[in-house]
């Protein structure tokens, strides 16, 4: 990867989630070194600092169980024309913030992408699909929605705001997956979305799932954003999060997949989400996650690419 323009978006929003802490995730990016490290590397880095979300409007919806949902779809606003602007300066690194704000990151991204004449694929790792749509979701939690609603899955119009350039499902790759409920299990296979779960990469590993996917991207000249959820990592070494789903993915596992993404060259931008720094343990998950990121960005332990797959 050739030293690249990272520009840093902060979106502190918690409102996504079921209890209160999110909103300090950007703030704890920074304490833990992200630009130091990013500029080590020799990238140049522009923090624009933390977004502010557009005014929220009364909404209402049928679910009675729906959560903030005035306030996400106004951040979903914010964040899709954030996302496509930083597209056109650099790569794009968004803080969050919980899982809700890829519902802003990933349609503002993709209309980048569709006025560029390229593709936009998806590598999701999280222990959780995030595709129920606002009549599924039994939580309420919207940050259980963003991937159905960014791959056009029917329920958000007149909520959330029209899509540009919908994903396409069939670009999306999901690894490390461990927690599904019964309608996203049915959704995600009648949309074609790839899900490496916990038990493939047990079978076949990382590296082979990961290069499959990262081939088609190669082959279709793609642009490829991550979208990285905490609790992707098993919570013995990344405590830091809301939701702890045992079984994640190990360190090696981790920086293995994020080496590979180096690279591949393709990873055009990103998304941290889901770090709580109040349930961390002295910011051992945000230095975590920043490591995890300089591998994404070119660390390296000798000077060879990992072989190919
Ligand atoms: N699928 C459940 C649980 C969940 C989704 N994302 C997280 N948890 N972090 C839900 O509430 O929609
Ligand atoms: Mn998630
Ligand atoms: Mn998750």
């Amino acid at each position: 990867m050739n030293p690249s323009r990272c520009i840093l978006l902060g979106a502190p929003v918690q409102e996504g989630t079921g209890r209160l802490g999110c909103d300090m995730g950007p703030s704890a990016f920074r304490a833990a070194g992200l630009a130091g490290a990013l500029e080590e590397l020799g990238h140049a880095v522009t923090d624009q600092g933390n977004l502010v979300p557009a005014a929220a409007r009364a909404l209402c919806h049928p679910n009675p169980v729906l959560k903030a949902l005035p306030q996400i779809a106004a951040w979903t606003e914010t964040l899709a024309e954030a996302a496509y602007r930083a597209g056109a300066e650099g790569m794009p690194i968004v803080l969050g913030g919980d899982h809700s704000i890829a519902a802003g990151t990933l349609p503002g991204l993709s209309r980048r992408a569709a006025e560029a004449g390229r593709a936009f694929f998806v590598l999701w790792l999280d222990a959780h699909p995030d595709f129920h749509t606002l009549d599924t979701t039994q939580s309420g939690n919207l940050h259980g929605v963003p991937m159905a609603y960014a791959t056009g899955r029917p329920g958000f119009e007149g909520v959330f705001p029209p899509l540009a350039a919908p994903v396409d499902p069939r670009h999306v790759c999901m690894m490390g997956i461990r927690s599904v409920d019964p309608p996203e299990r049915t959704a995600l296979a009648a949309a074609g979305v790839t899900v490496h779960d916990m038990r493939a990469i047990d079978e076949s590993g990382v590296a082979m799932l990961l290069g499959r996917f990262l081939r088609d991207v190669a082959a279709a000249d793609g642009m490829l954003h991550v979208s990285f959820d905490v609790d992707f990592l098993d919570p013995d070494i990344a405590p830091g999060v809301g939701t702890t789903v045992p079984g994640g993915a190990t360190f090696r596992e981790a920086h293995l997949v994020m080496e590979m993404l180096h690279d591949s060259g393709l990873v055009t931008s990103l998304d941290l989400v889901e770090l709580n720094p109040f349930m961390d343990d002295r910011g051992r998950t945000a230095r975590l996650m920043v490591d995890l990121v300089a591998s994404l960005m070119g660390r390296r332990v000798m000077d060879r690419p990992t072989r190919s797959y």
